[in-house]
């Protein structure tokens, strides 16, 4: 696999400085070599451009999504480097940064396939509007955004229709739900699977059930977005909304080895590592050790 590593260094979606060290956290701890010890070639593309605002400017763009403005314009442009990237047979591999990234890079990924699916590894749910979000931290709102649910300065990034189908967009691991978003869940019948829920079917006979489906939908690509808070909160202090009750480490390779193992993960986020919230490099070196992982079960 020709693999772009694209970094996208930025807080704004979660309102808590830190994740916008990520990507070079990553680079640090030579994310490069151990992707390529698994027979890939690897380019870093860098960091994508993020624009610098004041914190004074955190409503100017609007009254309940904070640094609309900026992050509008650095998921454009990394939406566009993702289709670039598809459009020449690379596997993008974008670090965050926080969740917000995930509305740039399924738009590059939608643009150059007919009919994607996405699989979004979370604790949250993502589907948040600037309507129901207790927050106003647009990095709860980018799935919703992808399915062409909320404000139109998200439903119409990069360009101006719905991104995926709700039929096809997969959620695990989401046990910290806000109301807004359960209401949405049963309006759209969004396919969620609590950590409880998935250990009751079994990791392996859910992706097989995902995989069904998404065939039987006539999807073409599968989109991959990890959340690093969808793993257990005792196991990653370096993350900014851990949330108990989740996966372990194992539990957490092995559902994502098996998801790549089906061939159609054709992108993938890597979002929500906080360096300041770390407890000495704990979870980064977490970090490493599930894309080293994850990248071993890639063709
Ligand atoms: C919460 C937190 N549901 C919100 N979302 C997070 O602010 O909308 N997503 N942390 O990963
Ligand atoms: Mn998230
Ligand atoms: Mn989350
Ligand atoms: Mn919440």
């Amino acid at each position: 696999m020709d693999i772009n590593l694209i970094g996208v260094p930025i807080f704004y979606g979660c309102d808590k400085e830190g994740p916008q060290f990520g990507p070079d956290k990553l680079r640090e701890k030579n994310i490069v070599s151990v992707l390529k010890k698994h027979n890939h070639k690897v380019y870093d593309l860098g960091n994508i451009h993020v624009p610098k605002v004041s914190v004074k400017d955190k409503f100017s763009y609007h009254s309940n999504m904070k640094y609309l403005k900026p992050i509008v314009t650095a998921n454009t442009n990394l939406a566009h480097v993702v289709n670039m990237s598809i459009k020449n047979n690379n596997f993008p591999l974008i670090i965050g940064g926080d969740h917000s990234i995930g509305l740039g890079s399924i738009s590059g990924v939608s643009s150059s396939y007919k009919n994607i699916g996405v699989i979004w590894l979370d604790a949250h749910a993502d589907i948040n509007t600037h309507e129901t979000s207790p927050s106003g931290n647009v990095h709860g709102m980018p799935l919703g955004a992808s399915m062409g649910i909320g404000h139109e300065d998200l439903t119409n990034l990069y360009y101006g229709e719905a991104k995926v189908r709700p039929e096809n967009v997969f959620i695990l691991g989401a046990r910290d739900i806000d109301s807004g978003e359960i209401d949405l869940i049963k309006e759209k019948n969004i396919n969620v699977y609590s950590p409880k829920e998935i250990r009751e079917i079994g990791i392996e006979n859910l992706v097989n059930s995902i995989l069904d489906k998404l065939k039987a939908n006539d999807v073409d690509a599968i989109h991959l977005s990890f959340d690093m808070d969808f793993i257990d909160s005792s196991y990653v202090p370096g993350t900014g909304t851990p949330v108990s009750n989740g996966f372990n480490v194992d539990e957490t390779k092995l559902l994502l080895r098996k998801l790549v193992q089906t061939d159609m993960i054709k992108s993938m986020d890597f979002v929500e590592l906080n360096t300041l919230l770390d407890e000495g490099d704990r979870t980064s070196d977490l970090a490493i050790e599930i894309l080293d992982s994850v990248f071993e079960c890639i063709k």
